[in-house]
Formats: structure tokens, sequence, C-alpha cells
């Protein structure tokens, strides 16, 4: 008997163990590239086939084709942009033709790549193409503007290594692996669950259903890499899975890890998603509603259909090698105490229709609030309230900004007395004068400067924020793409309070406290902030305070008051 395709292996990218020793060893002269955790989420699944049929960072001309219409030149679907985005330096030091060492951020050398393409993309036609708009409110446009370096890289890569985890060891498996387990346990259909959630009653009964519609196995496969900035951290999500993993029958069912660093890219996504699990070895793949979906745009309108993810992939399948199972919306009828699909209750003007959003779960959790038996496991929601206790128990960051001589420091000392005498949690004051003696005495203020200065107000402040305390920081903060990346670092472990302290220019000029705006004027400072540099005005903080006309104490209590509204302290 012939094996079935998807189960036999597939190419990898790794040379053998001894070629391996040798090379790493040969590389350690190259130029190295160290590589960015997207990056060496990409790199690891081009390793291990997981992009099979690709061979390495994409050319110029296979970039094209795929921004242009999901296509290499030699005519293979291929949806999403794997690309090597470097620096205007790094790049300018290389020959096309020349090897690279890729080492991760510990310094280990995983793969080297011969440099067969350079050159400088046109990131608003990615974001256009593959995101469908050229919007930094979504991540991957987020990503490619703000965070990605302006020139491409393109080669082929020679593995050495598969990057290193620490965490799940033992259920994170390659393509390859999870092929041969398929083999040993007989399974010949196995339709995947792919998620970056943690698993409530609605997934259950989806993936139940899933399975027997395909008459499959079920195979959960959830993303570990890289999700949307907010998500729940996988650390805790997996363990809420191997919760849930219990609740399904152990001969047909799995659970494997994907160090997938995702993009977001919904439609597109999709397709890329299910080429993934062909090459994982399964034959089915779960299209939900909104798949992969990155909120609302800047406008407050989705980027995509909900169903555009399913129509795209229905138009592909056929050359995927991978079916689609698609499934409309779930939603709990109370009278029956089931899930079905939401398009499918015919008799809607009679029964209670029952859904919790993912927005307000995280509402419920951060207010502590309770969680209906009907909608998770009560397992489920133990691990969600260990990780994120209510708000008014977490960390979180108060980031004033405003010119110099705004008020900024004074409003923030007030704030950090008054919250010293509430008691409860640490305070720390990160004031744009304390850092620039302490942490950034060696910087200026250039862009570049200023920048680095942000990012290390925010790094301490998203460490204070996720070890439980309230960070509050005085900086000016000029730009608002960096303010912007600081509040994702910080999200991540608590609420971010973007307090825009509202003097004008004129009234700053005017206070002159530190005779600073005179030097500015007289040209003797340079750079200066409103004279002679930039100032982005947030356009959608928490709180915005006019410091004109009112008391330093008012302003404190106004960012008091908000502090309360959001829950983030008790009511005293
Ligand atoms: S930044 O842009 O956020 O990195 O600035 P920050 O770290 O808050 O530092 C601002 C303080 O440095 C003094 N100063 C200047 N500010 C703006 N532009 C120029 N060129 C400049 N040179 C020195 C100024 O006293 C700022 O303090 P504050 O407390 O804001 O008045």
């Amino acid at each position: 008997m012939t094996m079935p395709s998807n189960l036999a292996p597939i190419p990898e990218l790794y040379v053998s163990y001894d070629s391996a020793q040798k090379l790493k060893v040969e590389a350690s002269d190259l130029v190295s590239h160290d590589l960015t955790p997207r990056q060496i989420c990409d790199l690891e699944l081009l390793m291990n086939g997981g992009f099979n049929p690709l061979k390495g960072f994409l050319s110029e001309a296979d970039y094209d084709g795929v921004v242009e219409n999901m296509r290499m030149t030699d005519g293979t679907l291929w949806p999403m942009p794997i690309t090597l985005d470097v620096s205007e330096d790094f790049a300018a030091q290389l020959d096309v033709g020349q090897d690279i060492a890729l080492r991760d951020q510990e310094g280990v050398i995983l793969a080297t790549m011969t440099v067969t393409d350079r050159w400088e993309p046109n990131k608003a036609r990615e974001a256009e193409k593959v995101f469908g708009a050229d919007d930094d409110a979504h991540p991957a446009v987020n990503y490619l503007h703000n965070q990605a370096g302006k020139i491409y890289l393109g080669g082929p890569i020679t593995g050495i290594q598969q990057p290193v985890h620490y965490d799940f060891r033992g259920s994170r498996d390659t393509p390859n692996e999870l092929r041969a387990y398929f083999r040993k346990v007989g399974w010949r259909r196995v339709v995947a669950f792919q998620t970056r959630n943690p698993l409530h009653r609605a997934h259950q009964e989806l993936t139940f259903r899933a399975a027997k519609e395909a008459q499959a196995n079920l195979l959960i496969h959830p993303v570990v890499g890289l999700t949307k900035p907010g998500d729940v951290d996988h650390f805790t999500r997996v363990r809420c899975y191997e919760a849930v993993l219990d609740k399904y029958p152990a001969a047909t069912t799995n659970m494997s890890l994907l160090n997938l660093a995702m993009r977001m890219a919904g439609p597109r996504e999709a397709v890329w998603h299910g080429l993934i699990r062909a090459n994982h070895g399964c034959t089915h793949f779960i299209v939900g509603r909104d798949h992969a979906g990155p909120g609302k745009n800047s406008q407050g309108e989705d980027f995509y259909g909900p169903y555009d993810a399913q129509e795209l992939f229905r138009e592909h399948q056929d050359e995927m090698g991978i079916e689609m199972v698609d499934f409309k919306h779930m939603v709990y009828v109370q009278e029956r105490a089931q899930y079905e699909p939401n398009d499918e209750i015919e008799d809607r003007d009679n029964v209670t229709i029952l859904n919790i959003s993912g927005t307000e779960l995280r509402r419920r959790l951060s207010e502590g609030l309770e969680i209906p038996e009907w909608f998770s496991f009560p397992e489920v929601v133990k691990e969600l309230r260990r990780t994120k206790p209510p708000r008014s128990q977490q960390g979180f960051t108060v980031f004033f900004t405003g010119f110099s001589g705004s008020g900024k420091s004074t409003i923030a000392n007030a704030l950090m007395v008054k919250l010293m005498e509430m008691g409860g949690r640490p305070v720390t004051l990160l004031d744009g004068d304390i850092v620039r003696k302490n942490l950034s005495s060696e910087l200026g203020f250039s862009k570049e400067h200023r920048d680095l200065n942000i990012r290390r107000i925010g790094y301490v402040a998203s460490e204070i924020t996720k070890n439980g305390g309230i960070a509050i920081c005085a900086p000016i903060a000029p730009y608002a793409t960096t303010r912007r990346a600081v509040r994702e670092d910080i999200e991540d472990f608590g609420a971010f309070v973007e307090v825009h302290v509202a003097t004008s220019i004129e009234e700053c000029e005017r206070r002159d406290r530190k005779g600073l705006y005179k030097l500015a004027r007289e040209g003797k400072i340079k750079e200066f902030t409103g004279i002679s540099d930039p100032y982005d005005v947030p356009a959608d903080p928490e709180l915005r305070v006019e410091t004109e006309g009112t008391e330093v104490d008012n302003c404190a209590h106004q960012v008091l008051l908000k502090l309360e509204s959001m829950g983030l302290i008790g009511i005293q």
C-alpha cells in the first residue's frame, strides 16, 4: 500500500548533523544578522518545512508575485511575503552572492543564507495588496512601517539547527514529526484547528462538529509564536489548552504547538494557514468567522468582511492539498442548552441566544466579574484569572506627554504622592529630567536619541507594570509612533494610560521656567521641541488635561478619577 501524500516526509532545509557542526564553525567568520523574534519564527518554519515549498527568504521577483497575485514566479500559490528585512547600514555592507550567518537573540547561529537579492520594497504597496489597506491600525502594517528594516534580503537558507525553546518542548512538533505521529497512530484524515485564543465551550463545540463533518481526527494547533498585540500570552493559553484537552476523546484528538508569527491578514492569512497545515500532514482545516482578523481600521471599520477568508480559501483549495471546513458564528441557545451556528437557528424569535464577545470577556476578567459556565470551563477561567487578576490588582503605567514646561513633572509628582498615600502597590516615577540624568545620560535630542530614550523608559515601565507596580512616566515623548510602540510593550502586562498635558507652546514659552525657550529662540539650544523640533499631538489619549487656569492638585485629581473609572484603583 502506498503512503498517502499527506503522511510522506516533506523536505526540510537542514543539513545533516555532521555538516551542521562543520558549517557552524565556518559560519562564525561570516557577516551576521541578528534575527528579530518574528524572523526567528519565520526561519523555523522555513527550515522545518512548515513553509514548504519555500527554500529561503523570498527573492525580489517572488516577492513581487506574492504581493501582486499570491503567486511565486513558477506559479506556485503563496499568499504571504516571507522576507528578511534589515537596516540600510547592514544591507550596504553586503555584496549580492555573499553568504551571511543568521543568529538568534543569544547569538547562536541557526542558519546561513546566500544573499541573491537585495532591494528596497514599496511598503505602501505591500500594505495595500497583502493587508488590504495602508493603515497603521493594522498590526502587520504597523510592523512593516515602524519596525521592519528598510531593505529586504532574499536567498536560499541552509539550516544548521532549530531555534531553541525551553517551554512546552514535548508539545512542539515539526511537520515531519506530526506526519510521523499520524502514520504511527493510523490517522489518515486530520482536521486542524488554528487558534490564538484560549478555548471556550463554543470552540469545543465547533471543533467537535468539524471533526464529525470531515469524519476526521482533530488536531488542535495553536499558535505560540507571535499573535496579535494584547492577546493572552501563550504560557497561559497552553495551560488552558491542556486543561480542555481532557474533555476531548483522547484517541481522536491531539494538540501540537506551532511557532508561527501571525500577521493578522484575514483572507490571505487563512490560505497561508491552510498551506502550513497541509505541510503538517493535515487534510482539513477549520476556517471560522473573521479568521485571523486584525480588528478595526483607523476609521473604526473592519478591515475584512467576516467571511472573506472563507471565500478566498474556497477559491484556492483545489490546489492547496487541504480542504476547508467552514463555520459560521456559534452562539449559545439557552432553551436547548447547546451551541448552534447562528445562521441555522430557525426559531430565533422564540429562543434566547447568548454570546460573550472577546471584548466582553476581557472586561469581565479585568473587573473580576462572573464568567458563566455555559461560556467557558471552570479550569480555563481559573487559569485566566490566575494570570490576569482584576485590574485593581494589576500593575499599570501612566504616561504623561507634553511640551517642556507644560507641567508634566509637577502633575506626575502630585499623582505619585496621592497614589502612595492610597498604598497597595509600589509607585515609581520616571520623570524626563531624572531619566536623562541616570538611564539616558549619554543621549542628546536627535530623533534617534529621543526614540531610544522613550523606548528605555517604556522598557522599565513595562517591567514595573509586569511585576504589579505603578510606573509614572513624564517625558516629552514627542513622536506618536514611539508612544504607540511603548503602549504595545506595556499593554502586554497591564493598562497604559496616556495623559496629554495640553499646555500650549505659547504658554510654556511664556512660563519658561528653566529659561530654555529663550535659549532655543536664540538658537543656542538646537532641536527644541515645539520651537525647532516637532511634537505630534496625541490623537486619542486616555486623558487630556488643560493646565492653563487649573491647579496642579486638580490636574492630578483628574488623573486619579480616570484611573478609578478604568478600574485601576479602588474607590477610597
Ligand atoms: S524626549 O524628547 O522625550 O526624549 O525629552 P525628555 O527626555 O523628556 O527631556 C526633555 C527635557 O530636556 C530638556 N531639554 C530639551 N527638551 C526638548 N528639546 C530639547 N532640544 C531639549 N534640550 C534640553 C528640557 O528641560 C526637558 O525637560 P522638561 O521637564 O520636559 O521641561
